[in-house]
């Protein structure tokens, strides 16, 4: 395999540094809490590091709204800090990518203080400003992400500027050609200091319909989403940035795809076409949106989730293309407690939910806490909670007539800060995340659920998720074999079969807290294989791989040659 896809069997863990390892006592993790563990990722077996946002940054939006790209954000520590992570992390074979926002800066950037300076200032052209409609009213009828419209009227200049996300993230102006080079002239200071890739921040949203129309409402009132997601010229500035960046480096970079499609995300990662190395998509996280509304509630769809992960696994490996395999990360609620069982079935719920995307093709991302299944905080009061989307969202469904109570459920199951609590590192005093008070509460469980605890474990969940990674490492056919999924609509199971040249995994989970009955189908040509159990939640799993009773989240993973 050549050098350049070492990532295709590659783990990666994703660190939300503000909520991962305080050693300061303000209350937020910092760089040197992350060289403090780094151990423990080599103990849990990854090879890549993702961290989010480290630049400087008024943190409005947790660091996703960068004021400087060539500063590390005061709280987390120094450049020199950063220097000694990357050499530590390097001398353990751990690699380091960062999270790069190139969408938007801060308003607080220096490029935006000069462009709201006057219409004809050098800088003005960084970014999106439109005049109002005739009657004053916004340049479209786009909503930001956050809730309320995409754009913000300068009063000094009478403009309105483009902010797809918060009021202080301002979208930069990627057809300017300066902007472009000056991203690309930050990209070279990162790798030059040995960063090993970057995971791309909403980088199909770059490019923008020139035309800037209404949205006609045909999809939702005011989702603009079709004018400036995966637009007309991303392809484009995607080789560019492979051509005058990517090219240059040994790395890996992840796109992170808001509302896209297959065909295009073949196209972002086909290594042909020198755009990315793999793309995460977010449609297996929308099967609990109902009518595709985020903040309303509604069990899963169980069977449209087995649905679009096959789809995303037979048509990114036909188009040549590759995924990244998650469930978890800083935007979305804790899987255990969103698509298992974060009570009764904790333990076994956890390992068949890391089982079902680890034995599927792509790279697999692991998210801080997930690894001992980390849950949802549960917070009973808005008080309790510090994330831009969801504080937003609190407003506008108060506005919109919902009770307290019925927002704070709503909240319990989509906030972001369900996943942004500090990590349960044991059971002291702010589960050791912290000496001091942590910018956002724990997590009441931290008591039970820990890493201490489940290091201690010898069935933990964690245990689980070391397994997996040694087996992505020691089965060609995790990353090679094509995928095939089997009993479609199985009420409980979602079964899937990795295919190689005379081996096969047979991969079989119960997504339920009951038994439920697994039949090899007679279609499954098994003649003549023997097999063996290469992996399971529960110590003394069926051995026949063709007929089983399976108990509550029961997860078993067969191997036949
Ligand atoms: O997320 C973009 C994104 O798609 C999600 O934030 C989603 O739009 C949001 O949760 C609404 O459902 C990236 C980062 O991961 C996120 O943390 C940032 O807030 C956002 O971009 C803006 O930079």
């Amino acid at each position: 395999m050549s050098q350049q896809s070492w990532w295709k069997k590659s783990a990666v863990y994703q660190i939300y540094p503000k909520s991962f390892n305080d050693t300061t006592g303000n209350g937020v993790g910092d760089i040197q809490g992350i060289i403090e563990k780094l151990d423990y990722l080599k103990n849990l077996g990854v090879d890549v590091i993702w961290l989010t946002p480290i630049y400087q940054s008024p943190q409005k939006d947790n660091g996703y709204d960068i004021s400087n790209y060539l500063k590390v954000h005061e709280e987390y520590g120094t450049m020199e800090d950063f220097d000694r992570l990357l050499e530590e992390a390097h001398k353990r074979d751990l690699k380091i990518i960062m999270d790069i926002v190139v969408n938007h800066t801060s308003t607080e950037h220096q490029w935006f203080q000069e462009a709201l300076k006057s219409k004809d200032n050098s800088y003005r052209d960084y970014y999106i400003w439109k005049d109002p409609k005739e009657d004053g009213s916004e340049p479209t009828n786009w909503d930001s992400k956050f809730g309320g419209s995409a754009w913000q009227l300068d009063e000094k200049t009478g403009q309105y500027y483009l902010h797809l996300f918060d009021v202080t993230q301002a979208d930069l102006n990627w057809e300017n050609e300066q902007v472009r080079n000056e991203i690309y002239d930050m990209m070279h200071y990162w790798f030059t200091k040995g960063v090993d890739g970057f995971r791309l921040d909403v980088i199909n949203l770059i490019s923008k319909d020139q035309r800037f129309p209404d949205d006609d409402g045909s999809v939702a009132p005011g989702d603009g989403r079709k004018f400036y997601t995966d637009g007309p010229r991303v392809h484009e500035y995607m080789n560019e940035i492979n051509n005058e960046v990517f090219s240059k480096y040994d790395i890996m970079t992840v796109g992170e795809m808001s509302s896209t499609t297959i065909d295009h995300c073949i196209k972002y990662t086909h290594p042909e076409r020198n755009e990315l190395s793999m793309t995460f998509n977010f449609h297996h996280l929308k099967v609990d949106y109902p009518n595709g509304e985020k903040w309303a509630l509604a069990d899963f769809d169980f069977q449209a989730l087995k649905q679009i992960l096959t789809k995303w696994q037979v048509e990114m490996h036909k188009g040549g293309g590759w995924n990244a395999l998650f469930w978890c990360n800083h935007d979305q609620p804790r899987i255990v407690s969103r698509y298992g069982n974060d009570e009764e079935y904790h333990h076994e719920s956890a390992k068949m939910l890391a089982t079902t995307v680890h034995m599927m093709q792509g790279t697999p991302y692991i998210y801080q806490g997930e690894e001992f299944g980390m849950t949802n905080p549960k917070f009973e009061s808005i008080d309790q909670y510090r994330d831009v989307e969801s504080l937003n969202m609190y407003t506008i469904l108060k506005e919109n007539g919902k009770s307290e109570e019925e927002i704070i459920e709503i909240l319990k199951s989509k906030s972001r800060d369900n996943s942004r609590t500090p990590v349960q590192w044991d059971n002291s005093v702010h589960a050791g995340f912290t000496e001091g008070t942590p910018w956002i509460p724990v997590a009441s469980n931290y008591n039970d659920i820990n890493a201490k605890q489940a290091l201690a474990e010898k069935d933990s969940v964690f245990n689980h998720y070391q397994q997996l990674i040694k087996l992505r490492k020691e089965y060609e056919i995790i990353t090679t074999g094509d995928y095939q999924l089997i009993l479609d609509d199985h009420p409980e199971l979602f079964a899937y079969i990795r295919n190689g040249d005379n081996e096969k995994l047979l991969v079989v989970n119960n997504f339920y807290g009951r038994e439920t009955q697994f039949q090899l189908p007679e279609s499954i040509e098994v003649e003549g294989y023997t097999s063996s159990i290469i992996l399971s939640n529960y110590s003394d799993s069926e051995a026949d791989f063709k007929s089983s009773q399976l108990r509550p989240y029961e997860s078993v993973v067969y191997h036949l040659n």
